[in-house]
Parts: structure tokens; sequence; C-alpha cells
């Protein structure tokens, strides 16, 4: 229906995108809406011989119904949206990996608690702009920054988060298939913004359980 949305590759992803497609349509035909009717007054009571400006000073019925009528629209979609929100952000389903995110001016940390499971520990291990992750797999962030605000933003998973400094903000997804996948930041945070750039890389079952042995073989 919008075939100009990246893939979605997350369990959540097809949720966002009823809403998104919702909200969409909602917008749109009110931006149609409300600039036919424009264009219509402009040509209605367009000045032509015979014809005197009208002064108006408002319409109060008029003021309360189109005051009301958007608030009625939020109201559902909250109210449409609460079961979706619950389920990516109110919860962190049972977690098979975590991974800790650190954004920095201009890259992502990305930090691995290695075969003990535990950050801080000597068998930790970053690196720069790499998101490794299994397939069909919960996955928890735990994000935070260096420096300045970021966005922290996966399109084809629908997520997206900004990371703050002094502040750790925890996030989840799981990955419905195999493949590489850009990381932009999506919070200008300095002239080297438009750089900032990851790749999420999911792996199968098999790949994973190579890339952990290889990564921690010594
Ligand atoms: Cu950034």
């Amino acid at each position: 229906m919008l075939p100009w949305l990246p893939e979605n590759i997350s369990t959540y992803g097809g949720d966002i995108d009823w809403l998104f497609r919702l909200i969409f349509w909602i917008t749109t035909i009110v931006f149609v809406g409300v600039q036919g009717t424009f264009l219509y007054f402009l040509f209605k009571y367009r000045a032509r011989p015979g014809h005197k400006a009208i002064y108006s000073h408002g319409n109060n019925t008029l003021e309360i119904a189109w005051t009301i009528a958007p608030s009625v629209v939020c109201v559902v979609l909250a109210l449409l949206s609460r079961a979706t929100w619950d389920e990516i952000k109110a919860e962190i389903p049972p977690v098979d990996v975590t991974v800790r995110v650190y954004a920095k001016q201009f890259n992502w940390d990305f930090i691995y608690p290695g075969p003990d499971g535990a950050f801080d520990t000597d068998d930790d291990l970053t690196i720069e702009n790499e998101l490794n992750v299994p397939v069909h797999k919960v996955v928890k962030l735990e994000m935070l920054s260096r420096d300045v605000i970021h966005s922290f933003f996966v399109p084809v998973l629908r997520f997206k988060q900004d990371t703050m400094p002094g502040r750790q903000i925890d996030g989840w997804f799981e990955a419905t298939k195999t493949g590489e996948w850009e990381i932009p930041c999506a919070e200008l945070c300095g002239f080297g913004h438009s750089g900032m750039l990851g790749y999420l890389k999911v792996h199968s079952d098999q790949d994973y359980a190579a890339w952990v042995a290889k990564r921690w073989s010594k």
C-alpha cells in the first residue's frame, strides 16, 4: 500500500507499519481536504466587480468543533497505539543476546559481553559500527552516549531511539531475516553526523555461532 516504506525485518514492524499507514492516510485526507477548501474559497470569494469584502470575526461554534474533532482523533490514535507501545516499549521479552551501544561523535561502539555474559569484564569486545546478532532471537540493546544526543536508527527494524549522555535506555528487537542493513544516526549531532553510519549484520544461528567462536577463540 505504501511501497516506499523500507523493507520490514522486525517481529513488531508490521504493527508499527499499520499505525504509520493509519496516521498517514488520516493526515493525507485532512491535508487534501484543507488545501482543497482553501483553493475553492480563493476562487469563490475572489475580488470581482459588484462584490464587497466581508470581514469575519470568528465563529465560536466552528472553533470549538475544529478543536474537538482533532482531539478526538488524537485520543483514538493513542488508544489504538497503546498495545503496540506496550509490546515494544513497556516490556522486554526474555532476552537471548545483549549488546551495549555507545554512541559517540561520530561512530557507534558496540560492546559485546563475551562468553561470561557480563559487561565490564576482561572478555568484553568492542566493535565499531558493526552490530552482529542472530536471526529469530530477542536482542536487547543498552543504549548510551559518550558525548551528545544521538539517535540509533535501524529503518528495517522500525527501531529508533535517542541515546542520551548520562542515561541508559534499553530497547529490544527480533530480526526475522538474515542480511546486512544500515544504522544511521538520526539526530543532528555535529559536523560528522551525516557520516555516522553503522551496520546491522543478522546471522543465521550457524553463522552467528561461527562468528562468536572466531571472536572469542583466543
Ligand atoms: Cu550522531
